[in-house]
């Protein structure tokens, strides 16, 4: 028996939707859905990339497996952020937060922080993708107070150094949460690019968020 996470590699592959779904829906049924995307989803994105790297599959194969995934993860998530609106009471004096991609095409991992987030009580305003001066200008025009990034490619993590170093003139204040794959390669890069702290996975962005409003130690 394959593992769920290469059993849904393989579906990924063979662009079969309907398996991939089944696979997720039965997962589901035992653990909670950001276990689903951890143990799973994101274990079977990852093999991909790197069978992509060692040529042993087509660019179309990856990006498909990431159009599904952005399916099968709205399907997971969509109860979350709604169901915690109803049950929790918004933050107190809650800090103006705000996620972007910065200068790439990845997006799933910003969905789910964002998704997190919510269910977390927080309100996050999606800034999407966005390139380093259109993001200086947002951040500030908002006074956002936490800004969250997500990079995926190393050319678009180091490029948060500038727009970091352009926050520290233009919004002092604002504090910069980084993630995405370059920081789990390398240890280091969230404090070469200046960042006030840095999540391997989306659940981390909870605590994070938590300490800096000093809401937990
Ligand atoms: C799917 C995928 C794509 C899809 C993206 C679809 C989409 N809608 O997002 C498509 C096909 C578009 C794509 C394109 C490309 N890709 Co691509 N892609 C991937 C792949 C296989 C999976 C990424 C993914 O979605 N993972 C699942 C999500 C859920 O995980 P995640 O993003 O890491 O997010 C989690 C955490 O990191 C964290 N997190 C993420 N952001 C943040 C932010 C904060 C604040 C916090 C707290 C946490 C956090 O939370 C998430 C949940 O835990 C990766 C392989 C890998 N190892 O990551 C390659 C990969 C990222 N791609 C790569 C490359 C090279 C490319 C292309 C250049 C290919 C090409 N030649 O055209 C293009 C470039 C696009 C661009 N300019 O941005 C390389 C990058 C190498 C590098 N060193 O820079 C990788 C690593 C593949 C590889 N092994 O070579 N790709």
């Amino acid at each position: 028996m394959p593992l769920p996470s290469e059993a849904l590699q393989q579906s990924f592959l063979a662009l079969d939707r309907m398996r991939a779904s089944e696979l997720v829906a039965v997962a589901a049924t035992e653990l909670p859905p950001l276990q689903v995307i951890e143990t799973m989803v994101r274990p079977a994105l990852e093999a991909i990339g790197q069978l992509w790297e060692q040529g042993d599959c087509a660019l179309s194969q990856v990006y498909m497996s990431g159009r599904i995934c952005e399916e099968l993860i709205d399907g997971l998530l969509v109860g979350s952020a709604s169901d915690a609106s109803r049950i929790l009471t918004p933050q107190v004096a809650a800090p103006r937060l705000a996620i972007a991609v910065l200068e790439d095409y990845h997006l799933l991992g910003r969905q789910i922080v964002r998704t997190v987030l919510r269910a977390g009580g927080y309100e996050v305003l999606d800034y999407g993708r966005q390139d380093v001066e259109e993001l200086l200008d947002r951040v500030c025009a908002d006074r956002i107070e936490i800004l969250l990034v997500s990079t995926l490619m190393l050319p678009s993590a180091l490029r948060t150094r500038m727009l970091i170093d352009g926050l520290r003139r233009v919004s002092p204040q604002t504090r910069v949460v980084v993630g995405g794959a370059p920081y789990r390669f390398d240890d280091q890069l969230w404090q070469e690019v200046g960042a006030d702290a840095v999540g391997l996975h989306a659940g981390e962005a909870l605590t994070i968020v938590n300490r800096l409003t000093g809401e937990a130690p």
